[in-house]
């Protein structure tokens, strides 16, 4: 099967860990914004073709990975929760970093603020929520050790009142498939 995308997203690192963890037999096509917007409906990656199965989305390509490898997709709905605070973060940081990369002030603005606002009330959240957990790799803390990599590559945020954040990077960062999945820097 082929996952197109690029090394940098962490919608993509994710779909990648899930990928080697599974034993799949897979390849990743790395593609950039131009490919993305000719060969995805919804212009982004990842997206993934195996056969006759098309998915557009790293949520529904994680399902896929884990089940095609034999394990359940989130039997957990607090850690559901984490995963999908994350990718609410997620989708605000990166939004307003394409919106800046694209000359916007993203200073100025009712709504640029309130998704400046988002991105830090869900990592003081997220913060809180890793707080009394024994740390686990399960498909919400590889979330977010994605997008908090990510969030430092791209200097979007920064950790230093979040030790529980930091601890969760440094625990991924244990992992194999983590590792090898790194942004190169
Ligand atoms: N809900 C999507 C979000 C994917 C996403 O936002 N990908 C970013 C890269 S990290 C992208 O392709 N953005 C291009 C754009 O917004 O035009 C998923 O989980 O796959």
């Amino acid at each position: 099967m082929k996952l197109y995308g690029s090394v940098t997203s962490p919608f993509v690192r994710h779909c990648r860990i899930a990928l080697i963890q599974g034993g799949l037999d897979w390849e990743l096509v790395e593609i950039d914004a131009a490919v993305s917007g000719e060969k995805s409906p919804t212009k982004k990656v990842p997206f993934l073709k195996d056969g006759d199965v098309n998915l557009t989305d790293s949520c529904s390509i994680l399902k896929y990975a884990r089940e095609k490898s034999g394990n359940t997709f989130f039997p957990d709905v607090q850690d559901y929760d984490l995963f999908c605070m994350t990718n609410t973060a997620i989708d605000a940081s990166i939004n307003l970093f394409l919106l800046q990369n694209d000359g916007l002030d993203v200073t100025q603005g009712k709504y640029f603020g309130r998704q400046a606002g988002r991105v830090e009330s869900a990592l003081d959240a997220l913060d809180a929520v890793v707080a009394n957990s024994e740390p686990e790799l399960t498909d919400g803390v590889i979330r977010l050790a994605c997008f908090l990599e990510w969030g430092s590559f791209r200097n979007r945020f920064s950790l230093d009142s979040r030790p529980n954040l930091k601890k969760i990077v440094d625990f991924a960062n244990k992992d194999s498939a983590f590792q090898s999945t790194a942004i190169p820097q």
